[in-house]
């Protein structure tokens, strides 16, 4: 038998009305998101950075831990941990978010990881630039693009794979990319990819490759699946779709008030509440944040905090200062980049990437 012919995961798209299945909810609690309350943190704190793992989490020794550097280069090499950490060391303040961020509030949904909002956390990452390490190993001025391959392997979608992933080399000897050993001023978690990953700044989630084994240069452009088949905005099935690459702008809101319990539903009291939360585009400069509390028939300018020349690849914080008064109500927050903004309507693709409409938080104020 063969993978294909065992394997019950074809790609598809949910039908009217189907709930979240069970795969579905085990993906959701193996791949934990960002509890929205963590918006107020700067820098998000160990555990509550969002988690996404295709396969499992493969054992890692730090220290027989090798990275190898091959394919068109002049020097083929291979380091150790200790060898890396030896090199010039940068922290860098980043925000990771999944491309399949917002997959679960598209209609239909894309069967996969059903996130809402929260794939999404900011971290500060220790390690060393990749650039001086791709030209110290002599790359082949033919080089077209980078593979990084990580110590996971599995199926998806029928494809038996390590999960890898393409970068065109421009990107890849971009000086902010880094190759990562620590997390917060720690070494990096195994949920991270511990003891080494790689950080493309700007990038969604999916290129920042964990587990990291093995850098290959290539003349030809990278044909895995994870670039190929997967990370594609596409409509139809047969379309090959344009890859998913930077991060589209996106405000979120830190949910006013208090929750209840089951339907996470929010309460407030009538009077001043200051709302807040944080905005991002890994795109594009980032020119405002605008809120409405009236559903979205109106809107106004935020407070955007100012771009922070010390951390350009951070998330920035912003807040609005509103009058509750009794009655339900639905609050709205979008961030527009020099590029454009969020969608106010749904703009669908078939495998749920880079789902920016704009978020809801539907309130009660209590009399
Ligand atoms: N080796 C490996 N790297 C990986 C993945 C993976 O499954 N295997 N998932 C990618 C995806 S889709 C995302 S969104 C990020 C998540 O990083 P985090 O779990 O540290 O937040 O890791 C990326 N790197
Ligand atoms: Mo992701």
């Amino acid at each position: 038998m063969t993978i294909a012919q065992t394997s019950n995961s074809r790609a598809r798209v949910a039908d009217p009305g189907e709930g979240i299945g069970l795969d579905e909810l085990a993906l959701a609690t193996r791949n934990h998101g960002l509890p929205l309350e963590a918006l107020r943190y700067d820098v998000t704190p160990p555990g509550l950075h969002y988690v996404l793992t295709h396969f499992d989490i493969p054992a890692t020794d730090a220290h027989s831990w090798q990275l190898e550097i091959g394919g068109a280069v002049d020097r083929p090499t291979t380091l150790s941990l200790a060898d890396l950490m030896r090199r010039p060391a940068v922290t860098s303040r980043v925000l990771l978010e999944c491309a399949g961020n917002g997959r679960a509030r598209f209609e239909p949904r894309p069967v996969s990881q059903p996130w809402l909002l929260e794939a999404v956390g900011t971290a500060e990452w220790t390690g060393t630039p990749l650039a001086p390490l791709l030209t110290e190993a002599g790359l082949s001025p033919d080089a077209v693009d980078v593979a990084f391959t990580g110590a996971d392997h599995g199926v998806e979608r029928g494809v038996e794979q390590d999960y890898a992933r393409g970068l065109p080399v421009p990107e890849a000897l971009r000086p902010e990319v880094l190759l990562v050993w620590g997390m917060n001023g720690m070494p990096l978690l195994p949920q991270h990819g511990a003891p080494l990953r790689l950080v493309v700044p700007g990038w969604y989630g999916m290129a920042h490759v964990k587990w990291l084994s093995r850098i290959e240069v290539l003349t030809e452009r990278f044909t895995g699946y994870q670039n190929a088949t997967a990370y594609r905005l596409k409509v139809d099935a047969d379309d090959p779709g344009e890859p998913v690459t930077r991060i589209r702008p996106r405000a979120l809101m830190a949910p006013p008030g208090w929750p209840d319990f089951m339907t996470r539903e929010r309460f407030l009291r009538p009077g001043p509440v200051s709302l807040t939360g944080r905005a991002w585009s890994g795109r594009a400069a980032l020119t405002g944040v605008e809120v409405s509390t009236d559903g979205g028939l109106s809107w106004a300018q935020a407070d955007l905090a100012p771009a922070d020349p010390a951390h350009p690849y951070a998330w920035r914080a912003w807040t609005y200062d509103w009058t509750a008064t009794t009655g339900a109500c639905e609050l709205l927050v979008r961030a527009t980049d020099e590029l454009g903004g969020q969608p106010v309507e749904q703009e669908w693709n078939r495998q749920g990437m880079a789902n920016n409409l704009v978020q809801r938080v539907p309130v009660t104020v209590l009399p």
